[in-house]
């Protein structure tokens, strides 16, 4: 049978920075989570969440013949912040460059394929974000770090940005151990520095995330809920402020991630002046197609005094 040790190597030939492997078994504490996280509401309107909480609390139920959990960490920290960007709108910088998801999933099924060339038989799931599986809990499982009090997973040699992606395979492997020490200590800098109060420790309530407001919400938003502090997709303030990635960010060497000139050469005229034609053509391929034309117009406009 095919050794975690070459599927490791192959992974990080690929490119990925991190790669662990967990044994796909229950996660009841983390189902557990979930749903009093989604009973408290603080989902907000992500009802997508809830539709699939039974797959996304349990990995069979998503992939019923899952045995192992190949769980990868790509980089994106492209060595700049905000004050690269020369308008004052901010954008987090993990839309600056390709939508993650294609730029992930493609190195994936690479993997997938590299498997399949010696082992036909070998069924496998690729999975990034959109799909119903719980990313953060299968980095924390296969050893690649910890959650952090701002609910992000931070690794000891990047930081954490870093996006996670899984291929679950329908074989056994050999395991890594689970990352179990938590190395924020006494540390509560994102939770100071929040400036919508959004975080708990280990805990987010989603409806006051500047992230979702910019990214998930539909439509106009909550009177007491508008002031963007001038982000208009994404929000970076927890993680930019966090003292792992102050001492341990290194620049991405992914081609995909780096920078459209745009996004840090655009004036604040130049967004006010954002329209249909431009938004589609400045975000071909970019993540920031999720909010679509409206939505980056509304968080624009939310910004007025900018
Ligand atoms: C929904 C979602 C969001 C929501 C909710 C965020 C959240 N923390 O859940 C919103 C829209 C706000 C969001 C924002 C962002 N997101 Co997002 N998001 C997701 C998504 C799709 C699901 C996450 C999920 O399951 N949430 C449900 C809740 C229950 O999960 P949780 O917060 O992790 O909850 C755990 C803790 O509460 C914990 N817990 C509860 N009590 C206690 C007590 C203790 C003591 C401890 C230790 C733990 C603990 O148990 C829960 C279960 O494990 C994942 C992709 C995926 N498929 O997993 C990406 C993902 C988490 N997002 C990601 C990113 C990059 C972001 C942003 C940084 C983007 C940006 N710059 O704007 C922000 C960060 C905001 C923040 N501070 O978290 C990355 C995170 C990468 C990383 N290094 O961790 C992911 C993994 C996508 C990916 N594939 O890379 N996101
Ligand atoms: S992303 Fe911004 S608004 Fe959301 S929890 Fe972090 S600091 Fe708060
Ligand atoms: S800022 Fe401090 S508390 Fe927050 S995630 Fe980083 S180390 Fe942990």
């Amino acid at each position: 049978m095919i050794s975690s040790k070459s599927i490791k190597k192959k992974a990080k030939e690929l490119g990925f920075h991190k790669v662990g492997i967990a044994k796909a078994e229950p996660t009841p504490k983390e189902k557990t989570d979930l749903e009093s996280w989604l009973m408290q509401g603080r989902h907000a309107t992500m009802e997508w969440i809830v539709k699939r909480k039974k797959e996304r609390g349990d990995i069979q139920t998503y992939f019923p013949e899952a045995k192992s959990v190949i769980s990868i960490g790509l980089n994106y920290f492209v060595g700049k912040d905000q004050s690269n960007i020369h308008s004052d709108y901010k954008l987090s910088n993990y839309a600056w460059g390709d939508d993650y998801h294609d730029v992930i999933k493609k190195r994936l099924f690479q993997l997938l394929g590299w498997i399949k060339e010696t082992h036909q038989d070998v069924k496998g799931v690729v999975c990034t974000d959109t799909s119903p599986v719980m990313d953060k809990v299968w980095a924390q499982r296969a050893g690649l770090g910890w959650l952090g009090k701002h609910t992000n997973l931070i690794t000891r040699d990047h930081g954490s940005w870093l996006f996670f992606g899984e291929l679950i395979l329908d074989i056994e492997l050999d395991y890594d151990a689970p990352f179990n020490d938590d190395l924020c200590g006494s540390c509560t800098a994102c939770i100071d520095a929040c400036p919508t109060q959004a975080l708990d420790e280990y805990q987010i309530d989603a409806g006051k995330c500047i992230s979702y407001l910019t990214i998930e919400h539909r439509g106009k938003l909550p009177e007491n809920q508008n002031d963007l502090q001038g982000w208009i997709y994404g929000c970076d303030i927890c993680q930019d402020i966090c003292p792992w990635n102050e001492k341990f960010s290194e620049t991405s060497n992914i081609p995909e991630f780096q920078p459209r000139q745009e996004i840090l050469n655009w004036t604040n005229e130049d967004w006010q002046n954002l329209d249909e034609d431009k938004f589609r053509k400045l975000f071909k391929g970019s993540a920031v197609k999720r909010t679509k034309f409206v939505g980056l117009k509304r968080n624009i406009e939310n910004n007025s005094s900018l």
